[in-house]
């Protein structure tokens, strides 16, 4: 696998659990603490630019058809996500609603390259996340409304989609909570034999929990094959990670527990795909987990109920410049991998899809009353 597209990387031997020493590949001027979030931002798009060379050559080889199928799933994302809020504004859903606009690159680039049958566990940002492993956007977005026809019948609502056929292990409310219990789900899957990978998805926030460096102990002493996704989009609700934790780089921990780990620009989905799919051939040769540092940013509030007062404008449409769906576009269309009318093709596919959701939420009935206590375990 060329390692072209991430950024610098701090990876450790595969073999680690061992006493063998991480091996550092060079400082991180993106993550180096007391560089304002501008010159953060503007270094971390040298770095792309810089390797957009390897990056097209990297489009080129790969299937066309999947690379439609990457770029659908994120316009998909951002159309379904950008519906939620309008109807949520009508009242039509009700209670929390985290959106993941901006973020599309992570699940896409890193959920498609896993097999159908390995595992995903993730936070209470999980709507993209559900419809990337196969929850149909109707089911989604019925449960997001509170409807019988949502993916758990209309009672877990916008943090807990679920679908276990679909091996998506929801939506967790509790900030960390999901890292134990995706540990938990890799320790199964390696002592049934499965050949399961486990994606864990956090956010940078969830980092500074015990949970966090107690899952990453026993992954690297124990071969979890479960791969650590911290979504870094710089702020827990309303605090920046700068106020919040003593370092900017979060993949750097993993050296504690001698774990692979790499930085990665999470605004460019095709590296986002080449380090996922590094993580996973570790994971399947002999179960070693990896964590990846993923940054982005999201475009909008921490939830709906946000009034975002603590960033500026300028700061949100610094990191629009760097929309990951605009990205990914002129990649495509530089490779001439796809064209303007295919574009205009996939935004229709995903305009009628997001429609015909909510039309599906819309005529979806209310639970029953009856079920009020089935599903309900105490
Ligand atoms: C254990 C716990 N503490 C606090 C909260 C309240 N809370 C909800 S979301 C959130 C911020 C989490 O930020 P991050 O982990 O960075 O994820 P993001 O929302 O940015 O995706 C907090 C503190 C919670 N849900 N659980
Ligand atoms: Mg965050």
């Amino acid at each position: 696998m060329a390692k072209t597209a991430t950024s610098r990387k701090t990876e450790t031997s595969a073999k680690n659990g061992t006493g063998t020493k991480p091996k550092k590949t060079g400082a991180k001027p993106e993550n180096a603490n007391g560089a304002s979030d501008f010159a953060v931002v503007e270094m971390v798009h040298a770095e792309y630019l810089n390797r957009r060379k390897s990056q097209l050559e990297q489009i080129r080889k790969t299937d066309k058809k999947l690379l439609r199928a990457m770029l659908y799933q994120m316009v998909l994302g951002r159309r379904f996500e950008e519906k939620c809020a309008e109807v949520y504004r009508m009242g039509k859903i009700g209670g929390f609603c985290h959106l993941y606009i901006g973020q599309e690159a992570i699940a896409v680039g890193s959920m498609m390259a896993l097999k159908p049958s390995d595992m995903v566990i993730t936070s209470y940002r999980d709507h993209v996340q559900a419809m990337v492993k196969g929850l149909s956007p109707e089911s989604v977005m019925a449960e997001l409304y509170g409807k019988e026809g949502g993916c758990v019948k209309g009672k877990g609502g916008s943090m807990h989609m679920f679908s276990k056929e679909l091996e998506f292990y929801g939506g967790h409310g509790i900030v960390g909570g999901q890292i134990g219990v995706g540990t938990g789900m890799a320790y199964a899957a390696k002592y049934k034999g499965t050949g399961q990978v486990t994606l864990c998805f956090f956010g940078e926030a969830a980092v500074n929990q015990g949970i966090f460096h107690e899952s990453l102990n026993m992954a690297q002493l124990w071969k979890l094959p479960c791969i650590y996704i911290c979504e870094n989009n710089q702020y827990g609700m309303g605090t920046s990670q700068e106020r919040a934790m003593s370092t900017r780089n979060i993949a750097k921990k993993a050296e504690a527990f001698e774990m692979a780990n790499e930085f990665v620009d999470g605004m460019d989905v095709m590296a986002v795909r080449e380090a996922t799919l590094r993580a996973i051939e570790r994971a399947r040769k002999d179960g070693s987990p990896t964590l990846l540092e993923i940054r982005a940013y999201r475009f909008m509030g921490h939830s709906m109920s946000d009034p975002g007062n603590y960033r500026t404008r300028d700061e949100i449409k610094k990191y629009q410049e760097r929309d990951p769906i605009v990205l990914f576009k002129d990649s495509l269309k530089e490779s001439k991998v796809l064209s303007d009318r295919d574009f205009e093709k996939i935004e229709q596919e995903a305009i009628e899809a997001v429609d015909k959701a909510v039309k599906f939420a819309d005529e979806s009935p209310y639970p029953a009353e009856s079920e009020l206590w089935t599903d309900v375990y105490a």
